[in-house]
């Protein structure tokens, strides 16, 4: 594994407790995002990870035959080993644990694609809204895109302070059961006073999950790739239940391409 290379200062982690997120410009180096950015292509272009369940569409309903909008791909480092040795991973993981202590480890990564022209947005949501609500969780998302993430493109929009609120009503985007994408309840209300966070190429962002958080339509010409890790402590039980029942409602084809795919491996 590569040595970490950024450290964050106090104000940096004093802000990221204070508002949910932050904003870094540099995480990695040009080369690198240009390294992995073909990796990512190639996943992408493979349709790497559809048979284990592990590529979905994420705003509809994901039919085999249908050219996904918001195309993504779960786990990217089982599929392309080249994610896993990187100065993006060192930098995030050393981040992580100044953020969230010593116990803090590598707990999964996923990419959305926009292609080029992309209408959809990726709706204002939590991420722990997709979690199972048995848990208590603290983990952090690093999201790098690997070019620059613009405006136009679709770069990150968080909403300051959201983290301090418990998890809010959500529901399958289109309040459509059969696709996986979730957007919080009355976005229009919740995701006032939201900031939006352009960054280059190499930069990152990273948020908390519960932190409401945004990505508006690719209008580019080119795609926009995110490359997201998430770092984690332990989890706990919860000692006071919780519901989440836009979970309980989702019946996707992505639920049934992973179960087909963990029933072939019994
Ligand atoms: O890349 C996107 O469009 C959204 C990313 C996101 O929701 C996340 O990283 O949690």
């Amino acid at each position: 594994m590569d040595r970490p290379t950024v450290c964050l200062d106090d104000e940096q982690i004093e802000m990221f407790h204070r508002t949910g997120y932050l904003v870094l410009p540099a995480i990695t180096t040009p080369e690198e995002v240009e390294r992995l950015q073909s990796v990512y292509d190639q996943l992408f272009a493979t349709k790497a990870g559809r048979a284990q369940g592990d590529h979905l569409d994420l705003v509809t309903t994901d039919e085999d035959d249908q050219t996904p909008v918001l195309p993504q791909i779960l786990n990217p480092s089982k599929y392309a080993p080249a994610l896993v040795d990187t100065q993006l991973r060192a930098n995030a993981e050393a981040i992580a644990r100044q953020l969230l202590g010593p116990e803090a480890y590598f707990a999964g990564d996923h990419a959305i694609l926009k292609p080029p022209h992309t209408p959809a947005s990726t709706p204002w949501h939590q991420d722990e809204a997709y979690a199972q609500p048995e848990w208590d969780y603290n983990y952090i998302n690093f999201w790098a895109p690997l070019q620059e993430a613009t405006l136009e493109n679709g770069c990150m929009q968080f909403v300051p302070g959201s983290h301090r609120q418990e998890v809010l009503p959500h529901r399958p985007i289109g309040n459509d059961p059969r696709v996986i994408g979730l957007e919080v309840d009355e976005p229009e209300r919740v995701a006032a006073g939201a900031v939006a966070c352009p960054i280059p190429a190499g930069g990152a962002t990273i948020h908390h999950g519960r932190t409401l958080h945004y990505t508006g339509p690719n209008q580019s010409n080119q795609p926009r790739r995110a490359y997201i890790m998430i770092f984690e402590t332990p989890r706990k039980p919860r000692a006071t239940p919780r519901e989440f029942p836009w979970l309980a409602i989702q019946r996707t084809k992505w639920q049934e391409r992973s179960a087909a795919a963990q029933g072939d491996k019994a």
